[in-house]
């Protein structure tokens, strides 16, 4: 039985970089070996884990493919988590997902062992774990590889399920239209439990034999040293970063901005997505290092399903085309497949990238297709002159800040547990710098004093820091429709 198509890919590489920092290089080589030690710690004497979940806890780097590799060599399926979400949050993902292991980077130890010991789950510290390795179980690409928890129009998250062969759709699609090659460097600064960092950067870079520099968060001083070096050939953001980055240039000096302009410039792709890109600052991006921006859309359930093309037109404020591979289709909300440019409709797709369905949720994933078979988005585009515009989405209860995806409900839910806090509504108001900016309309109890640093203070221990309100209205009332239903359209002219 061949090994799973991702270490394959390593092994025709062994001897090359698959990671560089200022101090040290890592092979491909040393990450085999590191990940056929974990999963012969992680087996423990058993044949194969049989799709056991593995949780991930770890920043961008060499420790956490290792343990990717090495949980997915012992048959396990990967539930990476977020290095800065709240205790409870964790806990959801753990005992949603059934994950019976913790494996976790020695800084995050001490954060999630408590965790680990009151839901009694056996935890493996990832530099610490050595030892020989055994023999690892012969696995198809059927297995399934990852749950992805996602927010969406159900308060929890929901887990995304997608094997081994929908990833290596997910990345030979990619591969093939971007282009990449064992001679790209890339920079890896984004979270490690969403797929841009996990799919689009991480394992297409080791997909391609490529070198990444990873950071374990986005740290913009040490980056742009870097980007001055002509370290990258390839950069991969969201739009929030590209905005950040527009603004440091401005106030740079004369020289300093040169230097660094000179680097992004002679990058051979710059790439953004998971949330809009304003045609403005694909548009000041351009005027101020001579890129043009190439922006795409993907989504958790699909990976990446429409871009830009690496040669031809980058339009700003378009997304683009179906990639290879990947069918694209617009339906109108009467069911009709909309055939005609200019008229908008929810993007659907088909094809070998597209999960399979949600952990233990059969009907949200009955739900999220249509019968025959095409996966509903919930975002709404229109076609123009062969290009899909993003429009918007279906629900006024997801969020987008910052590219992280975030139910309203979700942030709603836990302000009701205030004991301030008699109502609420959540909306995502436009943001210049985080596209939107999650803003909570409340009505208090007794009309009690409510203020957001104070509100910010107590969300920080129920949720994740991007998740917590940017902007807060204290109303008398919050706006309802003859049912009692909150109008979200009308809650807007509350702020
Ligand atoms: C950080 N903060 C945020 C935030 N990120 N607040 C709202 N929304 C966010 N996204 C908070 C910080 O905790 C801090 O709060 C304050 O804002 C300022 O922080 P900062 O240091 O300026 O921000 P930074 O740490 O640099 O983070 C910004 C960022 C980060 C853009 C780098 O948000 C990020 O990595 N986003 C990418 C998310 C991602 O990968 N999404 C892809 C999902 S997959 P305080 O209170 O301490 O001041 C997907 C599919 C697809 O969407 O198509 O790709
Ligand atoms: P997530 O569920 O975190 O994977 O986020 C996926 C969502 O991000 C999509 O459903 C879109 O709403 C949004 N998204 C991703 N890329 C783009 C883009 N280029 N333009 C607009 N929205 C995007």
């Amino acid at each position: 039985m061949p090994d799973l198509p991702i270490i394959a890919r390593a092994q025709a590489h062994a001897h090359s970089a698959a990671f560089r920092s200022p101090h040290s290089t890592t092979t491909y080589q040393a990450l085999l070996d590191r990940s056929a030690a974990l999963a012969t710690v992680l087996l423990a004497g058993q044949p194969d884990l049989q799709e056991a979940r593995v949780a991930l806890l770890a920043p961008a780097g060499p420790s956490y493919v290792a343990a990717q590799w090495g949980l997915w060599r012992a048959g396990a399926v990967k539930v990476p988590i977020c290095l800065t979400a709240t205790e409870p949050e964790w806990e959801y993902a753990l005992t949603d997902s059934g994950a019976s292991v913790v494996m976790a980077d020695a800084a995050s130890i001490p954060k999630i062992s408590p965790l680990c010991a009151r839901l009694g789950l056996r935890l493996i510290d990832i530099d610490a774990a050595a030892g020989p390795a055994g023999a690892l179980p012969a696995l198809t690409s059927s297995r399934r590889a990852m749950i992805l928890y996602t927010s969406g129009t159900t308060s929890k998250p929901k887990g995304v399920v997608t094997t081994h062969a929908h990833i290596t759709a997910q990345l030979t699609s990619l591969i093939e239209a971007w282009q990449w090659t064992a001679a790209d460097r890339i920079p890896l600064f984004l979270p490690m439990h969403h797929i841009h960092g996990i799919i689009n950067v991480t394992c297409c870079a080791l997909w391609a034999g490529a070198t990444i520099e990873a950071f374990t968060k986005f740290d913009q001083p040490a980056i742009l040293e870097r980007v001055k070096a002509d370290a990258y050939t390839l950069f991969m953001a969201v739009p929030t970063i590209y905005v950040k980055l527009i603004q440091a240039l401005e106030v740079a000096e004369p020289s300093e901005r040169s230097l660094i302009v000179g680097g992004f410039a002679r990058m051979r792709l710059m790439v953004s997505g998971s949330a809009a890109l304003p045609a403005s600052v694909h548009e000041k991006w351009t005027a101020l290092t001579g890129q043009k921006l190439l922006e795409r859309y993907g989504m958790t359930e699909i990976g990446m399903a429409i871009s830009n093309p690496l040669h031809g037109e980058r339009r700003p404020g378009a997304v683009g085309q179906a990639l290879p591979g990947v069918e694209i289709r617009l339906r109108s909300e009467s069911g009709d497949v909309i055939t005609d440019e200019d008229t908008p409709g929810e993007i659907q797709v088909r094809g070998p990238n597209v999960f399979s369905e949600y952990w233990g949720k059969p009907a949200a994933t009955a739900e999220s297709f249509e019968s025959d078979g095409w996966y509903r988005t919930g975002d709404m585009a229109v076609r123009e002159t062969g290009y899909y515009r993003i429009m918007g989405r279906l629900s006024v209860d997801i969020i987008k800040s910052g590219g992280y995806k975030l139910s309203a409900l979700e942030i709603e839910a836990a302000l009701l547990e205030h004991p301030h806090i008699a109502e609420c509504a959540v909306i995502g108001l436009p943001d210049d710098t985080w596209g939107e900016a999650v803003s909570a309309a409340v009505v208090t109890k007794g009309g009690l004093p409510l203020a957001l640093p104070e509100l910010r203070d107590w969300c920080k221990s129920r949720l994740s820091v991007y998740k917590v309100p940017q902007r807060l209205s204290v109303v008398k009332d919050l706006p309802r429709n003859a049912m009692g239903k909150v109008m979200k359209p009308a809650v807007r002219g509350l702020f």
